[in-house]
């Protein structure tokens, strides 16, 4: 296996077995050509950076039916009404540019359409790119890339800042990436973009947010390091509680800004938790088999008393729970889900049916397996009455405040 940054030899230190793509739902006349790839993941000790080896084209995953709206939690609007308004304050002016690359259902641009800021998205995927467009949200239906941004001369060297959220991680050229910001941003423009944050996955042993989508998972000092590489540094950084913990890191040109001294704190934090070793990623390894095992006993444990146990949501997360975990119908019936394009069809490689939240409400089961673990406080509020029926959730992370 090759870092996708460096060129660099480094040698997978897991895998997770044979995995569909994640949001590969399909119906069950597609089962038999149902393709799967060794999900294994190394790091690059160069670089500090976690990565996939194989990975699914993403040309094939954000072709017409992606079926993942950011509008699909209430939580998710209220943060990206947030981080629109800090964005704004911090760096934005009247009349100001600004692009987002995976705009989706343009959930975060909307908060911009009734400014003077000068806005645009880049979406790749059309299904979620029509419902931008009908949320009046101006959407290109394309890639973010050097090619999709010629004809865009406004934006060449004027744009004040490029955001992005849970999007950079999906991107395997990020070379190409990091090109086509240079191209964009004005001499004092900023690149600000979120992930799930890579000390949150290690600490609460939430490895179903490895996936063929997710080809990086990231530090404060694996992004510093990859910027470093190029005419860029990271300027600040900001924990985010989205997604079980991710990270907001600011990046400008070198020498353009001053840099926050909590990008030198934090980065001896990993340091002194050693993310930026590989002994974390071993500690990883080890918890992750740690958990596979206690999921499936207690699971068993739970079928053998004669209980039901269902999902909810059927996130990009839980196939790689599910096939991690070889879980199918014989553990799970089925998996409830708000999403149109989900309801209907079956998850991937553990083909268990996915239903629509009110199939949960008529069939409750004993036992929920929450597989948006990240939503809990929502999706707890929404959900009263399952527990108050004598329900119960489970999920291997913990779902405790
Ligand atoms: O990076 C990615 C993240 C941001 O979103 C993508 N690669 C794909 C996707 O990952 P995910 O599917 O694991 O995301 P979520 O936000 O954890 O889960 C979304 C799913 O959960 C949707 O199918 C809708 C469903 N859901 C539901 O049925 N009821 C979600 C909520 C909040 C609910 O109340």
């Amino acid at each position: 296996m090759k870092c996708k940054i460096t060129n660099e030899e480094i040698k997978p230190f897991m895998s997770f077995g044979k995995m569909p793509p994640a949001n590969g739902f399909l119906e069950k006349k597609d089962f038999k050509n149902e393709t799967f790839y060794d999900m294994e993941v190394g790091f690059s000790e160069k670089i500090s950076l976690f990565q996939l080896n194989k990975f699914s084209n993403p040309k094939i995953i954000h072709s017409v039916n992606y079926p993942f709206y950011t509008a699909s939690s209430e939580y998710m609007k209220t943060h990206f009404k947030k981080y629109a308004d800090w964005v704004q304050k911090e760096y934005l002016k009247s009349h100001s540019k600004l692009i987002e690359v995976g705009s989706n259902d343009g959930t975060f641009l909307k908060n911009f359409t009734k400014t003077n800021i000068d806005y645009l998205g880049f979406e790749p995927s059309k299904t979620v790119a029509n419902q931008a467009t009908k949320n009046n949200v101006k959407t290109i239906n394309a890639f973010f890339n050097d090619t999709n941004i010629q004809n865009l001369k406004k934006f060449h060297n004027k744009t004040d800042v490029i955001c992005a959220a849970n999007v950079i991680a999906h991107i395997p050229d990020l070379k190409n990436l990091i090109h086509t910001i240079e191209k964009l941003l004005s001499l004092k423009g900023v690149f600000i973009f979120e992930e799930p944050y890579l000390g949150s996955m290690f600490s609460k042993t939430s490895y179903d947010q490895i996936y063929d989508e997710h080809i990086f998972m990231f530090s404060i000092t694996s992004v510093k390091k990859i910027f470093d590489l190029f005419d860029f540094e990271l300027i600040d950084v900001l924990w985010q509680k989205t997604h079980g913990g991710s990270m907001r890191y600011v990046v400008g040109r070198k020498n353009k800004h001053k840099i926050n001294d909590r990008v030198h704190e934090e980065i001896i934090k990993e340091k002194n938790r050693k993310l930026d070793d590989i002994i974390s990623c071993l500690e990883f390894k080890k918890n992750c088999e740690i958990s596979k095992t206690k999921a499936m006993k207690s699971l068993k444990k739970i079928k053998n008393d004669g209980k039901k146990i269902c999902g909810y949501a059927a996130t990009a997360k839980s196939t790689t729970v599910l096939n991690y975990c070889n879980l199918n119908t014989d553990t799970i019936d089925f998996i409830c889900d708000s999403t149109k394009e989900k309801i209907g069809k079956f998850s991937p490689g553990a083909h268990i049916p996915i239903v629509p939240v009110s199939h949960f409400h008529k069939n409750l089961p004993d036992v929920a397996y929450l597989f948006a673990w990240n939503h809990k406080d929502e999706i707890f509020s929404k959900e009263k009455e399952f527990l108050k029926k004598g329900g119960s959730w489970f999920s291997h992370v913990s779902l405790q405040k």
